[in-house]
């Protein structure tokens, strides 16, 4: 028995200590450096370490370095002063003025607040290794990227390097509700723990701001969208000073969603009109008493006139009188607002596509300078894969930025694997042809294209309480090329993916290689399977899980009918001239581009067209032989997806391989009950048999439309 329990102890001790790859420790995973030359060479630097200042911030890194050297090493780094033998030196530009010479000077200053220099510096004859921002914020970020590059062995003291974030707000949106359910979260409960808040401190937060801090992430808003109003309450307030006490030295600023009925909710007010002299007045004290308390509070998220949402329509007002009421009372304490462009009126538009440029584009410019529109990066909703949103490049006034799903409500969830990023950069690097030729989706929500300082990329969270996070360790890769690509709009998926590998399964070859070729493949797999060429909202109604391409009856444009609307002559939603005309919304050169069904990008074609089923696509085969071609691909996609990983046995962690295999079966069962689904349910329209060379579809048509899951994560209890 005693022994029994000293095996228990020693096990949890394992797991407390890491050794088993249960997902916790995310990219920050500080292994034992196997390459001897690197060790050799790194070593010496976390045996000097000099900080040339003091402040929380460094505290943190010493932290940092600590939990570092003991993965790397095993042992205490070593804290030296100046006089002693000092190997590596951390500090700021200012710091170190008088060690840096005037280029370096120059070259540092240049980074802005953010950025990083790192790299070999020679004084009275001594070399030394430096890691140096402006400020304590860009030194953080400097110390991560030291750290990362020793962990994917990329590590060389001779060389240096500097960096800085092109995008100036890098934002994780919680979707997490005060009861800690979270909208459309597939990895258990909120991480917000308010109850027990602000006694109460989960050393969670920490790693959670370590790990947000590590990619850059500098901003999160913590309460969903669809707001309650409650969380602007005093008691809830000092819950989220304590929140926000401990991100600050990680650089990390916190928002929260505003309620645009507060002022009725919670001041006693009749109204929320945003040019009533009281409802200004409930906005100013309310910010005023957050600011109190939290100096450097960011600002408010806001959602309003959108999915029953309250806003200014309700009073008359437009958009722009909302958001402004909002940002003259953040103004005084440099706060923003972030308005969110998802917007659909309760009156049914002849296409929701339309809904945000028709209702911002002619606001243009009457927006507050520290407004920023918050565009979602396709019309619709975060759809397998979306054309960019109209949005950008039509707007020029107006600060814009990005809106991603991190969180895999319409990709899978938390039982499919699918590396998001593909999708990201698809979307970034899109010509949206205005203001200029070259301008990208990148380079506008960057401000290099549009002219703006006030930038953003949010990026909606799939972080809850699951040990590792995100539900499926795969949604870690998401998180970090999110964090990735708001640091650098431009950065390539298949080398962010590449870098996390290296952090989550170290060096060995065949791992990277396999690993890589799952990730990148798997995006288009899902598409393959989910909604093919241009086909989208095609899910179960309400909690989003498996096809429901059938799903009718209610709100129109909650129904999938309302996108495909497949008939006995072809599918396709025509968004034409000829239709809905939403393709109008985009620069000339893409709408008459995209006009002709033979021109558009094959994997638009639905989205913009009502096609024949007897369409010839380029391969010559017909639009009915290409959906079932598609559908059949994502299948065995998934099946390769999985032989892939099984391959893997034994090279990587059992706990790590057997979690994943696992899931991977369960993804292969939801990509088979996609095709199956929507062929069968499609070819009641098509009324033609499916192409020879596919699997046949199996089942039972009406099996599959009699499927219900009251239980699904991620929604709503009223749903
Ligand atoms: C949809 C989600 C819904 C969100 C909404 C939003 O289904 O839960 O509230 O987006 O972005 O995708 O506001």
């Amino acid at each position: 028995m005693k022994n029994r329990i000293v095996l228990i102890l020693f096990f949890t001790f394992l797991i407390s200590q890491g050794f088993s790859k249960d997902g916790y420790k995310l990219w920050l995973d500080y292994q034992p450096i196997e390459n001897s030359s690197l060790s050799n060479e790194v070593k010496p630097l976390f045996g000097g370490i000099y900080f040339f200042g003091k402040n929380p911030t460094y505290d943190l890194i010493q932290k940092e370095l600590e939990l570092a050297s003991w993965g790397f090493f095993n042992r205490e780094p070593e804290f030296k002063n100046l006089n002693q033998e000092s190997h590596l030196w951390i500090g700021t530009r200012s710091e170190l003025s008088q060690f840096l010479g005037l280029d370096h000077q120059a070259k540092i200053k240049d980074l802005g607040d953010e950025g990083y220099w790192r790299g070999p510096l020679n004084h009275n004859g001594e070399s030394h290794y430096a890691i140096i921002g402006n400020t304590p914020k860009g030194v953080l970020y400097g110390v991560f990227d030291f750290l990362r590059s020793i962990q994917t062995e990329t590590f060389d003291s001779t060389t240096e390097k500097s960096d800085s974030p092109k995008i100036k707000l890098r934002m994780l949106n919680h979707w997490d509700n005060l009861d800690r359910t979270v909208e459309r979260g597939y990895a258990g409960f909120s991480i917000w723990d308010w109850h027990r808040l602000p006694g109460y401190v989960d050393p969670r937060y920490i790693d959670y701001a370590r790990a947000n801090a590590s990619l850059g992430i500098n901003a999160v808003s913590l309460t969903n969208v669809n707001a309650n109003a409650w969380v602007l309450r005093e008691d809830f307030i000092e819950k989220v000073k304590v929140l926000a006490d401990l991100f600050r030295p990680y650089g990390i600023q916190v928002f929260l969603t505003a309620r645009f009925s507060a002022p009725i909710e919670m001041g006693n007010l009749e109204t929320a009109d945003p040019l009533d002299p009281e409802v200004r007045k409930f906005w100013k004290e309310r910010v005023d008493l957050i600011y109190k308390e939290i100096p450097d509070f960011g600002g408010f998220l806001v959602k309003a006139n959108s999915e029953g949402q309250p806003g200014p329509h309700e009073y008359g007002r437009n958009h722009a009188e909302g958001a402004n009421m909002l940002a003259e009372a953040l103004a005084p304490h440099e706060g923003i607002v972030i308005w969110r462009a998802f917007v659909y009126s309760h009156e049914i538009d002849e296409d929701r596509h339309k809904q945000a440029n028709l209702e911002f584009e002619p606001l243009d410019g009457k927006f507050l300078d520290n407004v920023i529109i918050q565009v979602k990066n396709g019309a619709i909703d975060f759809q397998p894969r979306e054309p960019f949103h109209p949005l950008f490049g039509a707007v020029e006034k107006t600060n814009l930025g990005m809106e991603f799903q991190i969180t895999q409500e319409y990709l899978g969830q938390a039982t499919q694997l699918v590396y998001l990023s593909p999708m990201w950069e698809e979307v970034l690097q899109s010509p949206t042809y205005r203001p200029t030729s070259n301008a990208t989706v990148a380079s506008i929500i960057d401000g290099s294209s549009s002219n703006k300082n006030l930038t953003l990329m949010a990026g909606v969270s799939n972080i809850g309480t699951d040990r590792n996070w995100t539900g499926h360790l795969f949604g870690q890769a998401n998180w970090y090329a999110f964090g990735k690509l708001a640091w650098d709009p431009y950065l390539n998926s298949s080398e962010i993916a590449k870098e996390w590998i290296d952090l989550t399964f170290g060096q060995n070859p065949e791992v990277q290689r396999n690993i890589s070729s799952i990730m990148q493949s798997s995006h288009e797999a899902a598409v393959n399977y989910m909604t093919p060429l241009g086909l989208h909202h095609l899910m179960g109604r309400s909690h989003h899980y498996g096809p429901g391409p059938w799903v009718e009856g209610g709100r129109a444009d909650w129904t999938s009918v309302y996108y495909h609307r497949a008939d006995s002559q072809g599918i396709g939603f025509d968004r034409t001239s000829t239709g809905s005309n939403a393709l109008g919304q985009y620069a000339p050169e893409i709408a008459s581009n995209w006009s002709n069904p033979n021109q558009i990008p094959e994997k638009f074609l639905l989205w913009f067209h009502h096609v024949p089923w007897d369409f010839k696509l380029k391969s010559r085969r017909t639009l009915w032989d290409e959906i079932g071609l598609h559908y059949d691909s994502g299948v065995k996609s998934a099946r390769e997806m999985k032989r892939n990983w099984d391959s893997l046995e034994g090279l990587i962690d059992a706990e790590q391989f057997s979690h994943v295999s696992q899931l991977l079966a369960i993804q292969i069962q939801e990509a088979e009950w996609w095709r199956n689904a929507c062929l069968l349910y499609f070819q009641t329209f098509s009324n033609l048999p499916f192409p020879e060379e596919i699997e046949k579809p199996k089942g039972d048509l009406e099996y599959f439309k009699s499927l219900r899951f009251p239980f699904a994560p991620g929604i709503r209890p009223n749903w």
